[in-house]
């Protein structure tokens, strides 16, 4: 008859081979600045079922939505570090170290999101996701984010020149401070959690970002001016821990990346419903929406491109994304 501690050290080893293959439940985290039910958010939870469906439930995702981690800087740095395994950011962080993810940050890049997605749905787009790897991560996805517009509590702008002297927090990244500086605003980069309070203290005057945005941070109710000079079309990245991402067998792999291409479908459909839905909640609460001279803020972006465009390697990829049509 089996000893019962032989029995015992069975038991410790099957257990032990169970997590090292994973065959037991993983539970992957994800972050998100957004609230519960942004498309973001809601994009990464479909993501996360359909990848327990596949997986049989060996994989899970939990979303850490509302900033429950931190704002975007400090999760960008715990994804990459494999703190957490997921992270749902804008790709404006990014733009001082995944260099190419400055030519989707550029002002005007876009003619419109259906260019923006031929781009980022074709070979252009897998370079740009393949620029991730060597930060540590892997890019899973590009979600929809619209367009950023500058919004305030001072005036209407309609023409660059109405920028003159406001003051403006802007995405961490140094394109968009470029950017409003050569409108003739100041920028503050600041984190996303601030702004609210930042706009309700006069620190600043204004802010700069989509409808959705605008809408569930409610910054609507301290900037009543939104204006739709649409400065950029900048996608969202969904992305992955490199090393978590290596563990996985190549057939896990294989439904990460599937699971990833689903959700964007979902998310895409979700976006476009949630900005419409903004955009009337805005109006109904009292923002004044008007439209710009887009030529005048389209002429006054050069010297960005001048600034931003050092190389040749980058110069032939907004030559690369002008050309498609
Ligand atoms: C939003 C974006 C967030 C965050 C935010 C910001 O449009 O979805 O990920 O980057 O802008 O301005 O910080």
């Amino acid at each position: 008859m089996l000893h019962i501690t032989e029995l015992w050290k069975g038991v410790a080893l099957a257990s032990m081979l169970m997590l090292g293959t994973a065959s037991a439940q993983t539970v992957l985290k994800s972050s998100d600045t957004h609230p519960d039910g942004y498309p973001t958010v809601e994009g990464v939870k479909y993501f996360g079922e359909l990848v327990k469906e596949r997986t049989g439930g060996r994989y899970s995702v939990e979303v850490y939505h509302s900033a429950q981690l931190g704002e975007e800087k400090d999760t960008i740095e715990q994804v990459r570090s494999g703190v957490i395994e997921l992270n749902r950011v804008s790709m404006a962080p990014f733009n001082g170290t995944v260099k190419e993810t400055i030519v989707p940050a550029l002002p005007y890049i876009f003619r419109s999101e259906d260019h923006m997605h031929k781009v980022m749905d074709g070979p252009i787009g897998d370079q740009i996701k393949a620029a991730f790897e060597p930060v540590g991560l892997v890019a899973l996805a590009f979600y929809d984010a619209g367009a950023r517009s500058f919004y305030n509590s001072k005036r209407p702008i309609k023409k660059v020149e109405d920028m003159k002297g406001l003051k403006f927090r802007v995405i961490q990244s140094d394109i968009f401070v470029d950017m409003t500086t050569a409108l003739g605003a100041n920028a503050t980069p600041m984190p996303y959690g601030e702004v609210y309070s930042s706009i309700e203290t006069t620190v600043i005057d204004g802010a700069e970002n989509n409808f959705p945005s605008y809408d569930t941070a409610k910054h609507y109710e301290v900037a009543k001016y939104y204006s739709m000079d649409e400065h950029t079309i900048l996608p969202e990245v969904f992305v992955m821990n490199k090393a978590a991402f290596d563990k996985l067998t190549p057939e896990d792999q294989a439904i990460f990346r599937q699971a990833a291409k689903d959700s964007v479908a979902k998310q895409r459909e979700l976006w476009t419903a949630k900005t419409a839905e903004s955009r009337a909640t805005a109006e109904k609460v009292g923002a004044e929406i008007n439209e710009v001279d887009k030529q005048d803020f389209i002429d006054a972006m050069k010297p960005v491109y001048d600034k931003h465009i050092p190389d040749e390697v980058l110069k032939k990829l907004v030559d690369d994304v002008r050309a498609v049509q």
